[in-house]
């Protein structure tokens, strides 16, 4: 998505069963062998800053397992060769990009190739706040660069030391044991977890069932006001 300045407020977003398909069937003989080159690349992720000024506040991102890269390369004479890559990530901020998270949340489902939680180029500004990650089956990057994992495991703590983010507190990697997205079952981390929203220039007022916030002991992270 290309802006200048995008504000995402109360929102669930899924990259879900994105595909990319390369096929290439080439015919040679035994004279004239040829070569098949087919590659396939996927990259998705639920929200891609580009640029420009995203303000993300109480999103719920999701994507998951049925997203695909398949490259079929055939000849009947010659060397086939079939290249798939796929790259899946639940936010990603490109060079240029100025990002603030806040109060948000989501899970992945897929570990292939440079996958991993968060993408943050070197040259983005990413500001992350009270934010919970959850990788449901496969271990996956926490934090990825242009070139390679800047946080493997364990928590983000280390984010604001990294290039390209600027500040990180109060988030954490952690089951947010949702039930459905307006519903969690008991030790869940996202009721009364976020933090004031007026503290980064946004009022939110409202959920996304219109529910006021906040509500209880304070602002519940993700899209619905749990309590
Ligand atoms: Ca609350």
């Amino acid at each position: 998505m290309l802006f200048r300045s995008l504000w995402l407020v109360n929102n669930v977003i899924g990259a879900g069963q994105v595909k990319s398909y390369a096929e290439v069937y080439a015919t040679g003989t035994a004279g004239t062998p040829v070569t098949a080159l087919s590659t396939a690349v996927m990259r998705a992720a639920p929200v891609v800053a580009t640029g420009g000024r995203l303000f993300m506040a109480h999103c719920d991102l999701h994507t998951d397992r049925y997203s695909e890269a398949i490259a079929e390369a055939s000849t009947t004479f010659g060397t086939e060769a079939a290249t798939a890559t796929q790259t899946v990530n639940l936010v990603r901020a490109d060079a240029d990009a100025e990002a603030t998270i806040i109060n948000s949340a989501g899970y992945s489902q897929i570990n292939t190739d440079d996958s991993a939680l968060i993408f943050v180029h070197p040259d983005a500004d990413m500001s992350m706040l009270n934010s919970v990650w959850w990788d449901k089956e496969y271990g996956v990057c926490r934090v990825y660069g242009e070139n390679a994992c800047l946080i493997a495991e364990g928590g983000l703590d280390t984010l604001a030391d990294q290039p390209g983010c600027e500040r990180a507190s109060g988030n954490l990697i952690q089951d947010q044991l949702w039930g459905w997205w307006d519903s969690v079952t008991a030790g869940s981390p996202l009721p009364d977890g976020g933090i004031d929203p007026a503290s980064e220039g946004m009022g939110v007022f409202i959920d996304a069932d219109g529910n006021a916030r906040p509500n209880g002991a304070g602002w519940d992270i993700g899209a619905y006001e749990f309590n």
